[in-house]
Parts: structure tokens; sequence; C-alpha cells
């Protein structure tokens, strides 16, 4: 739930006065212009890097709010894809091309959309230039960028991806993703094995989604008997929120999935079919495991162009934002949403969601030369689909404990969670979020809270 935050930031507000007074003479939107425009350089009061879900829900928000023309947003891919689609896309319960629109179809027509790269940001002279050698003039900076892949940190891992025959596969990459239901339709005896790697993640609950539906699939078609289900991570749990781990862990049981803690994937030779993994316990401590298919979470980071930029980031490459306001510690004028924030919550969908209010609100109040006083408590939420017809809805915030949405006991496996994930989300996104009328579920739990008191 979103509180209001006491007290003033008032070196932020100075330094945000700083920030305006050099390009107006007050507080004002108006003397913002996008008419000055030209091949090298662009002005705009509100520029968005990145059209992904946070940013397009931004962008969505703002465009709206200050008219035409005031938002750029800057994203060089062509195509929008849901990302929460994968882990059915790879258990072959939708198919990649329900996945994406036009990323002109999504982006509002009210905001500029620059078909471009940032290559490099200087926030201390609040411009942005791309790859197409435009330098963009903002007055506000949304960065919503995203995580990058970053597949090639293992060594022989893009080798083997990129052969089919390899039985290696990967959700995370549109590029990838296919492959997955393939090699489950090809698999029929032996380790199969799912790996989650040492480093922050986007969608935490992906590499394990893929294990149960994996799990489930082979029941289904009788060669489980045939097929052990291995479950590597890095982590020292199987999930960060112990209320849902504890039934994960029962569920793992049940199922009779290996599940090996601290284990990460250093290597893949994937002519000999052996995937090496480090003891984290144990530095230096190698393991050689033979697999029949392995299903590779890769290493991720924030994009380099971020992390290049050492004035915006933490020591780890993420944008140095306060985790209540979401506005950037030192630049007043900055703001970040999504996996490309610093804040400590878990990196979905869901979070940028329950984040997009409070940078709205919190921009909206700098650009008025106001403190920024909304507050996002961490909110995140991970549908973990368990196989072809159930899910457990995990939602917790910064301090790890769950903040559930229904009244009922959201650590079992059920098919309405299910259904909600498979079928309603999809259709949430693209209708509700990516215009901006969509905030989290913060405001149904309260009334299904006052439906639950009612019962009492
Ligand atoms: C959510 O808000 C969201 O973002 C759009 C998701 O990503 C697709 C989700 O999977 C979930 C579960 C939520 C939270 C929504 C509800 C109704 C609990």
């Amino acid at each position: 739930m979103n509180r209001r935050l006491p007290g003033a930031l008032n070196q932020c507000q100075r330094l945000l006065f700083a920030v305006n007074s050099h390009a107006k003479p007050a507080f004002s939107t108006r003397f913002l212009s996008t008419s000055r425009v030209n091949h090298e350089r662009q002005e705009c009061q509100v520029l968005v890097v990145g059209g992904g879900t946070g940013g397009c829900a931004m962008a969505a928000k703002l465009s709206s709010r200050l008219g035409s023309n005031k938002v750029i947003v800057l994203e060089p891919e062509e195509k929008h894809y849901y990302q929460p689609m994968f882990t059915l896309i790879g258990g072959g319960m939708k198919r990649l091309d329900q996945s994406h629109r036009q990323m002109s179809q999504v982006l509002p027509k009210k905001a500029k959309w620059v078909k471009e790269k940032a290559v490099e940001f200087d926030p201390d002279n609040n411009t942005v230039s791309t790859s197409g050698g435009k330098t963009i003039k903002y007055d506000f900076l949304v960065i919503a960028t995203g995580m990058q892949l970053k597949y090639e940190k293992i060594p022989g891992l893009v080798e083997a991806l990129e052969t089919p025959e390899s039985n290696v596969c990967s959700i995370y990459s549109p590029k990838y993703v296919d492959h997955v239901y393939e090699c489950l339709r090809r698999t029929y005896k032996g380790n199969v094995i799912f790996t989650f790697p040492n480093c922050p993640i986007k969608c935490a609950g992906a590499p394990q989604k893929i294990a149960y539906i994996s799990d489930h699939y082979f029941r289904k078609l009788g060669r489980r008997k045939n097929v052990n289900i291995i479950y590597n991570t890095s982590l020292p749990v199987i999930f960060g929120v112990k209320h849902y781990a504890d039934a994960l862990m029962k569920l793992v049981k049940r199922r009779n999935i290996t599940l090996n803690v601290n284990r990460n994937l250093v290597e893949v030779r994937h002519c000999d079919n052996i995937a090496v993994f480090e003891d984290l316990t144990k530095p230096g401590e190698f393991h050689e495991e033979s697999y029949s298919m392995l299903h590779v979470t890769p290493p991720m980071t924030a994009p380099d162009v971020v992390t290049n930029c050492k004035q915006l980031v933490t020591p780890t490459g993420f944008v140095d934002v306060d985790q209540m306001t979401m506005q950037h510690k030192k630049y007043c004028n900055v703001f970040s949403i999504g996996d490309s924030a610093s804040s400590p919550n878990s990196k979905t969908a869901a979070a940028a969601a329950a984040q997009s209010p409070v940078v709205f609100r919190n921009l909206m109040a700098a650009i008025e030369g106001k403190n920024p006083t909304d507050v996002y408590d961490g909110y995140s939420s991970c549908p973990i689909v368990t196989g072809y017809s159930s899910c457990i809805l995990a939602e917790f915030d910064y301090t790890l404990t769950p903040v559930e949405t229904f009244p009922m006991d959201q650590t079992k496996e059920r098919y309405s969670m299910f259904f909600m994930k498979k079928e309603l989300m999809p259709v949430l996104y693209w209708k509700l979020m990516m215009k901006g009328y969509w905030n989290g579920p913060a405001l149904m739990r309260k009334m299904f809270s006052v439906l639950k008191f009612n019962k009492k």
C-alpha cells in the first residue's frame, strides 16, 4: 500500500530548483517546447528511456497528463513482448506470436517515439545521446531500461543454445523460448536440469515455474519414471519469502524433484551433454552433471549504458534510487521504474505496476517543484505456475511478508490463480497497464479485506 512520506527533502528541493531554474524562469510546464526539433538535438519535458513494461506504463500516464509532445520515449525495438507469458510458451500453453505487439501500437499516441538506443547518459547536463547521433535534452528523466540477458557469461552456453540438437534451452529470451517445448517433446529419460544464476534476475520465480511445468509434462505423458528433475539454484533457499518457500518445499518433495541449493552453473559442454556447477559454499569446488535436457536462466545485469554512467548507479550497476520514492538519490529530476532500479524488490511486471503510480505522482510533484511524498512499499507478485492447471500466487513486499490480494489461502495450488495468470493477466496488461490504468492490486486488496472483515 502506498502512503504519504512525511517531512521535507529540502536539499532535493533546492537541487530540483537548480535543475528547473537554469532552463526556465519559474516552475511551470509551459516553457517546454518540442518545436525546436532537429536531427541532432531534441528537447522534451520528460524523457522515458525504455519502452518495456515500466516505460510504456509511465509514458501513458505522463503523456495523458502533460499533453501531446511533452514526452519522448527512447526505444530501439520494433516489438514489445509480454514477458510473463514466456513460461507458458515454454510449456506449450501459448505461442510466441501471442506474446508481442508492435511497439507503435503499445506506445501512447501523445508521446513521441524515438526508435533509437540510448548510448550515453549525461545527468549533469540533462541529456541522453542516442545511437542515431541525437542528443535529447530533458527536464525530467525516467530510466526504464530493464535488464540485459548475459548468456555469454557462461562459457559454452551461447553455442549450446544456438545448436538446435543440443537440448539446451531457455525461456528468458524470445530467441530461445520456442526451443524449450521442443526439448520437452524429445526428452524421454535422464537428467533434466534447471538452473538459477548467482545474481539478481527478473522474475525470480520463473526458473522454478518451468521446472514444475516440465515435471507435469513428463507425468502427463507417462515419462516421469525415467526422468530426474533437478533444480539447481545459486540461492541458499528455494524462494526468498518463507511463507511460500514452506509450501514450495512440500511441493518439491511431493513431486520428487531434486533441489540443490548454492549450486551455480559455470560452464556448458553441449557436445558431451555436461553442465559444470560450482558449489558456492565451497568456492573452487566444481561438479560435472550430465543432462538430457538443460534449462538455463542466464546471468543478468542492468544495461551497459546504465552501468557505464557511474554518477547514476549503485556499485552493482542499478539506478541509484530511493527505494520509497523511486527518485534518484542525487539527481532529483531523475526517476527509475522496473528492473533497472536499485530498489530491493523482486523484479516483476507486478512490481513495475505498483511502482508506476508512485513514480508518476512523485514526478508530477517534482515538476511542480514539490517534494516527492508517495511511497512504494516494495510490492511484488509472482504467480508460480506449478503445472498445466495450477498456480500459487505469491505476493509480498520489502519486508518479505505476504501481502495477499484474495481472501483465500494463496499458498495452495489453485486453478483459479492459473486461469488468472494465463487468461486474465495478458488482457489486464495490454488493455489496462499499457494504457496507464493499472496500478497493481492494492485497491482490489482493500476491497477484499473489507469483505474478509465483514465475514468475521
Ligand atoms: C500484476 O499486477 C501484474 O502486473 C501487470 C502481473 O504481471 C503480469 C501479475 O502476474 C500479477 C499477479 C499482478 C498482480 C495482480 C493481481 C490481481 C493479484
